[in-house]
């Protein structure tokens, strides 16, 4: 008898017919579509952002072991997987290029208005007029919020840029380069950032971290980039200090109830939006995927799972 299991979220055409193959996939999640399913479901598969909700872990008695798409375990209550004996994983390593190619793709829009030049072109606006000057990005000064392998990832593409590099994070990094300044204050970095981009991991040890002092202390001329999770800014106070102008601009890919993004920014011009696109490539979602059924099939079958969080 092949392991019953859940998806939560679509995968890849082929990664999900590698798992039909292995298992008997149930692709419902909502609480009342599971009746007597959820006392067979032995494995969840599920996004970074999405993880388990409490009464989804409630209706699953028998869970084994939740595989997260993604490398936030943010969304997934750990303690209580740990306490339940469910253990957890993630895919961590296999996107990090990708988010730190959107971070730089976003901090160079967000500086060299890309997008609202083409939004101008495509509207027929040029032959009325000029597009207004942008801000130059090679050369200015690049805080990173969280070194890890996300923060580095966007360290070393920045160095392309002659980026002067500047990072919080609970402690020093050993993986810092000697020229990466550590300012253990956040303030303080955003103070003397013209670019911060966040690559913290979200939860509540991060939670609207980024709020209206860390804003007013990057300013008007400071542009705020978030790869990492909406959780980690105080979007109401992102919003007004870019409605009022006491920030510079923004390049978000994360937002606090995803998909919903605040309406008041898509009339602003200084603020580029993207949909939760980090990751969002064939190759790596390929690359994901495949860790996913690695992970599972390593349970399954007796053996430690590669990526292992609990
Ligand atoms: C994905 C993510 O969009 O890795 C994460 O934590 O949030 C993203 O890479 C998501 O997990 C896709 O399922």
């Amino acid at each position: 008898m092949k392991p019953e299991i859940l998806l939560v979220n679509p995968m890849l055409p082929a990664i999900e017919a590698s798992l039909d193959a292995a298992y008997t996939v149930h692709r419902s999640a909502r609480i009342e579509d599971l009746g007597e399913i959820g006392a067979r479901i032995r494995a969840v598969v599920t996004g970074g952002g999405t993880g388990v909700s409490r009464p989804l872990f409630d209706a699953l008695p028998n869970l084994e072991i939740i595989a997260i798409n993604g490398v936030g375990t943010d969304a997934v209550d750990l303690e209580h997987a740990r306490n339940r004996g469910i253990r957890v994983t993630n895919t961590p390593d296999v996107l990090t290029d990708d988010v730190a190619d959107l971070a730089i793709g976003l901090m160079l829009d967000a500086s060299r208005r890309i997008a609202a030049g083409d939004r101008f072109v495509r509207a027929g606006a040029w032959p009325r007029g000029k597009f207004p000057l942008a801000r130059k990005l090679t050369g200015k000064r690049l805080g990173i919020f969280g070194l890890g392998r996300i923060g580095r990832a966007v360290a070393e593409r920045a160095a392309g840029f002659r980026m002067e590099i500047a990072y919080t994070s609970r402690r020093p990094s050993p993986e810092a380069a000697p020229s990466w300044r550590f300012e253990p204050s956040l303030e303080v970095l955003a103070r003397d950032s013209d670019v911060l981009v966040i690559a913290a991991a979200g939860g509540d040890a991060t939670r609207n971290l980024v709020g209206r002092a860390v804003l007013d202390a990057l300013g008007p001329d400071g542009i705020l980039v978030n790869v990492a999770r909406g959780s980690v800014v105080d979007e109401p106070e992102l919003v007004e200090a870019l409605l009022e102008g006491r920030l510079g601009g923004a390049g978000l890919d994360v937002f606090a109830d995803e998909p919903n993004v605040p309406t008041a920014l898509f009339p602003l011009q200084n603020v580029v939006l993207a949909p939760h696109q980090g990751s969002a490539t064939v190759e790596t979602r390929t690359a994901m995927g495949d860790l996913v059924l690695e992970n599972l099939s390593a349970h399954f079958g007796g053996r430690e799972p590669p990526m292992a969080v609990v």
